[in-house]
């Protein structure tokens, strides 16, 4: 029988409210009867320890999740290492020891399927973390999350925290980030793909060999299964969220041109990276919890461009 952790009445600090993940857990939290806390940028920031150090202790949450991050496509990864690896650690850094100094016991720490080995067997298991080397194009960003995982077990080894960390796979939904270089494959084709539609090209240019295998999540789906795990789970290993199911790259810039209704030529531009082979997880652990996702493909990538079409295009960022 598995205890629940009781949401109800608790005071919770989405840190990252405003991002991809932290506005999907907010807008799933609002069935919780909770009171939810979520600054902005521009009122803390989340480099600077003593601000957040100051901000734990004057609104004392019952739970933090860290949902905020500096995330970016394989080319920002690649192009970008300093500012993945120095923000992200400090981050976890500042928030997780924050925490702990006042007196926090509860807390989710959001990882990342690219913390498994790049060779790791397939579907990957929580127990192939750091059991190899890591994909070059993401590995910084990838110490940086390990970093946050081994720190929620350390302080749970240490002080008996109930300190928890999950890693979704490749995410995708509304409020990503749809710019064509720093952001992730499914914003950064749709958004190509629509300009292309627009200004009747005939071509759709997609990044590496498009052979590559890819699990992807709706934003949605994640915010449920983190808000499932706050309930339900309460142990040291972090835990996998996908949904089981992959698709090549080639097949995935197909299924986009078909949702935008795009008849263009695929042009592979293979200067630009691969990045890992194959990346899918083994989400057997969280469904043994009772949770599994609900939003397929097809339909997750609909509700994006519609959502994209009222959101990016009136803002026509190139
Ligand atoms: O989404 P993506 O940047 O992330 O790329 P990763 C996935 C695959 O899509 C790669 C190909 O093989 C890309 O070469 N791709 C094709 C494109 N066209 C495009 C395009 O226009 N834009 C982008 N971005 N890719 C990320 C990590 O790796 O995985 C992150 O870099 C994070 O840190 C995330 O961990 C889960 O799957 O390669």
């Amino acid at each position: 029988m598995i205890e629940i952790f009781e949401l109800k009445g608790r005071k919770i600090w989405v840190a990252g409210g405003t991002g991809m993940v932290g506005s999907a857990i907010i807008r799933n939290l609002s069935k919780e009867e909770c009171l939810i806390i979520a600054p902005q940028r521009d009122e803390l920031d989340l480099l600077d320890q003593l601000s957040v150090n100051q901000f734990l202790k004057i609104n004392k949450p019952d739970i933090v999740i860290i949902a905020a991050a500096t995330v970016g496509g394989i080319l920002a990864n690649s192009t970008r290492p300093a500012e993945f690896i120095y923000e992200n650690i400090t981050i976890a850094n500042n928030i997780i020891h924050g925490a702990h100094i006042n007196e926090i016991n509860r807390l989710l720490f959001l990882g990342s399927a690219c913390i498994y080995p790049r060779e790791a067997d397939q579907p990957m298991t929580e127990e192939a973390l750091l059991q190899g080397k890591l994909e070059p194009t993401n590995e910084w960003y990838a110490i940086a999350k390990i970093a946050g995982i081994k720190m929620c077990q350390a302080y749970r080894k240490q002080y008996g925290r109930n300190y928890i960390s999950a890693q979704p796979n490749n995410l995708y939904g509304t409020h990503d980030n749809f710019d064509v270089n720093s952001g992730h494959v499914i914003p950064a084709l749709m958004h190509r793909a629509h300009l292309a539609k627009v200004n009747l090209e005939h071509e759709l240019s997609v990044w590496g060999t498009g052979s590559v295998f890819r699990e992807f999540l709706h934003v949605d789906d994640c915010a449920d299964a983190l808000i499932h795990l706050l309930k339900f789970y309460n142990e040291k290993i972090p835990i996998n969220i996908g949904t089981g199911e992959e698709i090549t790259i080639k097949n995935l810039a197909l299924k986009i041109c078909d949702v935008l209704d795009f008849k263009g030529k695929l042009i592979f531009d293979d200067s630009k990276p691969d990045g890992s082979p194959r990346k899918l997880l083994n989400s057997e652990r969280i469904k043994k919890l009772g949770w599994k996702s609900k939003i397929n493909l097809e339909k997750g990538l609909k509700e994006t461009y519609e959502w994209y079409k009222l959101n990016i295009v009136p803002k026509q960022i190139s």
